[in-house]
């Protein structure tokens, strides 16, 4: 029998200028409160930012639910979402011409030869980055899994575009404040004097006929110790978070905590102390408190009770006005690439991607460890491991081997 996964995951469908994308979650319990408000606020946010291109204003992304929610809530079986696209022109070969010079740093070139064909359209209808509203629309619903049974909160931004960094640091204690900045600023940092210096960069980059990237940054709050494991490597809660970051158009690292900043510190200086506070016992944490979260609250591939931080970069998007050396695929002869309608940024709509992608990852783990078939017995699940999780330790007659002599081992 082909096997199949009974897990939390989703499949998107659908080309850049075909008549929709199309997105299927698997494995959501009955019970989860599916605000399509939410997810298209998420999708609006993505479709923001400043410096991106002429399609954004011909395009409203709206989710219609077509399966597996009844009344408002998930009933447990598959659910399917549709997004229109309304530049819809896929076979209209005037308005989607051929693609023959590959842009270098895009799918076209290796995608036109693994498909056998000199036309790059066919490769980058489903490479371009228009399939992210799918992935935000399908991966949003782990989010709102997230929130309502685990209480767990997800927080996304950007922190640099080319060397215009914001330095504010992030909390849980100041997240609705975060957002407000966050959402006020038009590039998705996090103060005025970094948005402004973002938007300068974009105006420069776009008056050049250029394209610039930047980095993401994503914060996951609320995870007691324990979610993921360090069985497999499959498994690894950081494992999985980095092939989803990974797998966004256009990124080229992913760092958890320190990420590659740690082979600059000994371990003495990296490694975050463990404390114990009894006043949090009751918290996420159980009462195991860090001086620091240079792990960015995974190790051994599961959370440690301190808030996940994930890093993304995003490389400079390989559409440019001005072109860039390349070839004609038909007649191999040098040609500057060709030229799309295109971002110029699109750093602020990948943190938005990132920030539902990771959450999807880890409402997939949570319901890995918790899983049942509806809400009410998963939070059950849920409550019921942190109840023996803060009894620890538990009674165990040979505790304490050498304690009893009868135990020695020769
Ligand atoms: C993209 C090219 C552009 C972007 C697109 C990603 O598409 P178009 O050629 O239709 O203007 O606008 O992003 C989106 C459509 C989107 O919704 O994010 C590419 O080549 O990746």
């Amino acid at each position: 029998m082909t096997q199949h996964s009974t897990r939390l995951t989703y499949q998107t469908a659908g080309e850049s200028h075909g008549p929709a994308l199309i997105a299927t979650v698997l494995g959501v319990p009955a019970g989860v409160e599916i605000d399509t408000e939410i997810i298209n606020r998420e999708l609006a946010r993505r479709q923001g930012g400043y410096g991106r291109g002429g399609r954004q204003k011909l395009e409203t992304d709206t989710v219609e639910i077509l399966t597996g929610v009844r009344l408002g809530k998930s009933i447990g079986s598959p659910i399917t979402m549709l997004i229109k696209n309304r530049d819809s022109r896929l076979d209209d070969l005037e308005r989607t011409p051929p693609v023959y010079r590959p842009r270098p740093g895009h799918a076209d070139l290796a995608g036109s030869i693994k498909w056998l064909t000199t036309d790059c359209r066919e490769t980058l209808e489903r490479a371009s980055a228009r399939e992210t509203a799918a992935r935000v629309a399908a991966s949003c619903i782990g989010r709102l899994m997230l929130k309502q049974i685990f209480d767990v909160e997800v927080f996304g931004f950007v922190r640099s575009i080319l060397d215009a960094q914001t330095d504010v640091e992030v909390s849980h204690e100041q997240m609705e404040s975060l957002i407000k900045a966050r959402d006020e600023s038009a590039t998705y940092t996090l103060d005025p004097k970094t948005t402004e210096h973002q938007c300068d960069i974009i105006r420069k980059t776009k008056s050049d006929k250029d394209t610039v990237g930047g980095d993401v940054e994503c914060h996951v709050f609320n995870c007691p110790p324990g979610i993921g494991s360090s069985m497999n490597w499959y498994e690894k809660l950081d494992a999985r978070i980095g092939g989803a970051v990974m797998g966004i158009q256009a990124f080229k690292s992913v760092g958890i905590g320190l990420g590659a900043q740690c082979s600059k510190r000994l371990g003495s200086e990296l490694h975050d102390p463990i404390a114990f506070d009894p006043a949090k016992v009751n918290s996420p944490s159980l009462g195991f408190v860090r001086s620091s979260n240079n792990a960015g609250g995974l190790e051994g591939g599961m959370t440690n009770g301190q808030p996940i931080v994930v890093t993304g970069t995003m490389k400079p998007i390989a559409t440019l006005l001005k072109g860039l050396p390349s070839v004609d695929l038909n007649t191999k002869s040098p040609q500057d690439s060709q030229y799309e309608r295109s971002d110029i940024c699109a750093v602020s709509a990948a943190s938005v991607v990132m920030e539902n992608v990771v959450a999807f990852e880890v409402a997939s783990a949570f319901m890995d460890k918790f899983g049942g078939d509806s809400v009410i017995e998963t939070r059950g699940n849920y409550d019921a491991f942190l109840d023996v999780a803060r009894t620890l330790p538990l009674d165990h007659p040979t505790a304490d081997p050498t304690d009893d002599p009868s135990t020695v081992i020769a």
